[in-house]
């Protein structure tokens, strides 16, 4: 089976969907004012199927317009809660948390595999140019009772170029409809859309810009990545699905964006105007709330800590998995260090986490990560459990806690927005060594552990499991 073609192809991705039982299709008629959000909502928290919604309230059933939520929330099947997450980056359904962040960051060290741009393709089987274009006809939702509009971009991806065509931006942002051709959306300085809208600016001129819809869902997952400036996204996908994205000339302006999208607006983002826009529910599970799981955290944070984990590797750092809780709503990353590797360093905790914090935070990532928690290779860090374990047993408040005031974080954490004022301007940001001292120092370890799988030979555990049903479990 080619388990990248779904990576490359939305519709070929709801299909498979579809096919694994990952999906609903919703015929009901359902209200874009609150109910479709509210439904979706709920499907996150239960973690039931992706819902395909048919019949939306103030769009007749001519196919056209349907809403597909949750297109990478959890799966509430055994052993397959990452499975929209894998089918996007071409990972079989059953894929591990660890294996989607190996095959990011094997990805990493790829060469770049540039688009390929073709003559046609689906997306310019309609074209409205003009007066003909209203935003306000389609049935965009109201997603949350206290949003400040109706959100059409949700996982949209933006497509801008640096003026002089040397780096070419795909990024998830939000987008909130204003008008018949207008929408308001979010340019954070830091964010490279904000980088790039700034040599706008310097240059006088609005940013040509496009907003892609039901792109391939590999690069929709690059889009929420936080892979370094002047680097294209459409390189590293190719890297991450093994081809060149195909892509198409805009009608307007020369940008490329993806052949095979479900639809793509064209136009300037204004370098001189600005708009009030949102609020919005945002990751961090308050309005601002999208709590988890949604996309916030099963795209955004795993390709942080894919990231995140690259960055640790190409500083000499002996990490061998990052992972951020879907749970922590993209607060907590939980690194884990290679004991064998980090013994011969001759390092001890405080050096040790005083380098690894120097060099996630000041990172790109780094921005957004105010939380690390550095664990031992027998702790899951995909395993929240473990990671809680470790934290409660092994990190000692005030001596096992490296707290950092000199780097910024991005001001949507609840406390840095919300919290006590800070003289410098900055808010702290900790690394929680959830290891022993003898950690760092011993190969092996004086203690045993105390789990089913730690604390019994494996004759014993091996008669448990062949017993099991016959036990009356
Ligand atoms: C579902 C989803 C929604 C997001 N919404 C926003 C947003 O509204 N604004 C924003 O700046 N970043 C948002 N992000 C995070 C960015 O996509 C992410 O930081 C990405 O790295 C930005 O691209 P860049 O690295 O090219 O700047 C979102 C991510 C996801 C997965
Ligand atoms: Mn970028």
């Amino acid at each position: 089976m080619d388990y990248t073609a779904a990576a490359k192809d939305f519709r070929r991705f709801v299909k498979e969907l579809e096919d694994e039982g990952e999906l609903v299709t919703v015929t009901k008629e359902v209200d874009p004012h609150l109910e479709v959000g509210a439904i979706v909502r709920k499907v996150y928290e239960t973690e039931e199927r992706a819902p395909l919604f048919t019949n939306v309230k103030g769009r007749k059933t001519d196919g056209l317009f349907r809403i597909l939520g949750a297109s990478v929330g959890c799966s509430k099947r055994p052993g397959m809660r990452y499975c929209r997450l894998a089918k996007s980056i071409g990972l079989p359904s059953s894929a591990t948390g660890q294996d989607i962040v190996a095959k990011i960051n094997e990805a990493k060290s790829k060469p770049p595999v540039p688009c390929r741009q073709v003559e046609t393709g689906p997306i310019k089987d309609h074209i409205l140019l003009g007066d003909e274009i209203d935003l306000t006809k389609l049935p965009v939702p109201l997603l949350h009772e206290h949003d400040g509009g109706k959100y059409l971009a949700t996982m949209g991806m933006h497509v801008v170029q640096s003026p002089d065509g040397r780096w070419t931006n795909w990024a998830i942002s939000r987008g909130m409809v204003l008008g018949k051709r207008e929408l308001a959306g979010l340019v954070i300085p830091k964010q490279d859309i904000g980088t790039i809208w700034n040599l706008w600016k310097e240059k006088g001129e609005d940013m040509p810009w496009a907003l892609c819809f039901g792109v391939p869902p590999a690069a929709i997952v690059v889009g929420g990545m936080p892979i370094p400036k002047w680097t294209n996204e459409p390189d590293f996908i190719g890297a991450l699905t093994g081809a060149p994205v195909e892509v198409v000339k805009c009608e307007t302006n020369d940008l490329l964006v993806p052949a095979n999208a479900e639809i793509v607006l064209e136009g300037v983002v204004s370098v001189t105007e600005t708009v009030p826009e949102g609020p919005m529910v945002e990751y961090n599970g308050m309005v601002y709330p999208g709590r988890a799981a949604d996309e916030g955290h099963t795209i955004w944070s795993t390709t942080q800590a894919a990231e995140v984990l690259n960055i640790c590797q190409a500083a000499d750092l002996p990490i061998k998995m990052v992972w951020s809780p879907f749970e922590s709503h993209s607060m907590w990353f939980a690194i884990q260090v290679d004991r064998q590797k980090l013994v011969k360093m001759q390092t001890n905790m405080e050096d040790f986490c005083r380098r690894l914090g120097h060099v996630v935070f000041s990172s790109k990532p780094g921005w957004f990560i105010p939380k690390i928690f550095l664990v031992g290779d027998y702790i899951d860090p995909t395993n929240l459990l473990d990671v809680i374990y470790a934290e409660a047993s092994r990190c000692e408040p005030g001596r096992h806690e490296f707290v950092f005031f000199e780097y910024s974080n991005i001001p949507l954490i609840p406390y840095v927005e919300h919290g006590f004022p800070s003289e410098s301007g900055t808010n702290g940001k900790v690394v929680k060594c959830c290891m022993l001292p003898e950690d760092f120092t011993e190969e092996t370890l004086p203690w045993k552990g105390g789990s089913f799988e730690e604390a019994y030979p494996e004759t014993v555990k091996q008669t448990v499991l062949d017993n099991w049903t016959a036990y009356g479990f």
